[in-house]
């Protein structure tokens, strides 16, 4: 990673953050960091704040959970390395970002796989959530029940509205890290570049990437507004965020302080799926008013392009018919 000037403005201004934002840690007996790439606005990080108070509270002050927002301990390819060894206890990421360790947990972001979030919910705290469950346990990872929302994803540009397929033509369009985004941008022609969150701001900053996509809660609080111009609404995909954790920590704490961590991590996934949902409706106004131009393109065309060029077929085969059928059971169609 090249350390620009602004990761070490933002390294130092989020240093301020942890004071606030963790708590005093010389009582607690497990003093437990929790590690994400979001902004300390994002509803995420708001919920998970909440959660740690109340852990605290109800734990009579045995378990601290300190966070650190905002990739303050890295991109989220280092923090996926440190929850596996350790050195973070908790740590959220993408199931399409976790497939670069546990391949078939990505298939909840198949394109144009979920129709709307009763559909989503109903998979992931259902049948497909626990198939993917299942794969990162055997991973050796522990994974909380409740998956939190990223949202559906939009794709921002700094020089073209994307309302056919045929504009992603030749698109330089930034991708999180995993195979999965990346053939999907390719199956569209595009020239997909991955890149953590973490350096995304200036790579659309110095024009390295023409444009990326994310939900509007992101472009947001991430002031993505401020290096976009046009926002146009694919939904091309779901994505939420699996809450982790490093299995020997998790197993040195008590039965009965699992439970209460538990069951506030998984309270506040729910309440912050609410949080975000409702910031998204709320958010197009707003950022008409920061300048952003927004356009609302069919997104028939665009699933038919990813069948034609092959994307379903191939990644039915990659994930098997066993997590296929899963899948298909849970959006109720016929995906290829
Ligand atoms: O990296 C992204 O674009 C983000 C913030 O949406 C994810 O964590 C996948």
């Amino acid at each position: 990673m090249i350390i620009s000037r602004r990761t070490l403005l933002q390294g130092t201004a989020s240093a301020a953050l942890v004071t606030s934002f963790g708590a005093r840690a010389q009582s607690a007996e497990f003093v437990y960091k929790y590690a994400n790439n979001l902004p300390v606005t994002h509803p995420m990080n708001l919920r998970a704040k909440e959660a740690a108070d109340k852990i605290k509270q109800e734990t009579n002050g045995r378990v601290e959970i300190q966070i650190f927002p905002n990739n303050q301990l890295g991109s989220d390819t280092d923090m996926l390395s440190q929850v596996r060894s350790g050195g973070v206890e908790f740590f959220t990421l993408s199931p399409l970002i976790l497939s670069t360790l546990v391949p078939n947990a990505s298939i909840s972001g198949i394109g144009f796989a979920f129709p709307n979030y009763d559909a989503v919910w109903k998979a992931m705290d259902g049948e497909l959530g626990a198939y993917v469950r299942g794969e990162i346990e055997k991973a050796n990872l522990v994974v909380m029940d409740k998956i939190w929302d990223n949202g559906f994803r939009q794709i921002t540009s700094s020089n073209r509205a994307i309302q056919t397929p045929e504009d992603l033509k030749g698109f330089k369009i930034r991708v999180p890290v995993s195979p999965l985004w990346t053939s999907m941008f390719t199956a569209f022609g595009s020239a997909p570049a991955s890149i953590n969150f973490a350096e995304v701001y200036p790579a659309l900053q110095t024009g390295v990437v023409d444009g990326q996509e994310n939900p509007l809660a992101i472009i947001s609080t991430a002031k993505l507004y401020e290096v976009q111009k046009h926002v146009s609404m694919t939904n091309h995909m779901w994505d939420g965020f699996w809450f982790l954790a490093n299995r020997r920590a998790w197993n040195r704490l008590p039965a009965d302080l699992q439970a209460i961590v538990a069951k506030n991590l998984n309270e506040a996934a729910v309440a912050e799926r609410a949080d975000v949902a409702k910031l998204n409706a709320g958010l197009k106004d707003d950022l008409t008013a920061k300048g952003m131009v927004f356009n609302d393109p069919d997104p028939a065309p665009f699933r038919e392009a990813l069948r034609k060029a092959g994307f379903y077929a191939e990644w039915k085969k990659k994930y098997g018919d066993e997590a296929w059928s899963i899948l298909e059971k849970a959006v109720g169609s016929n995906l290829s």
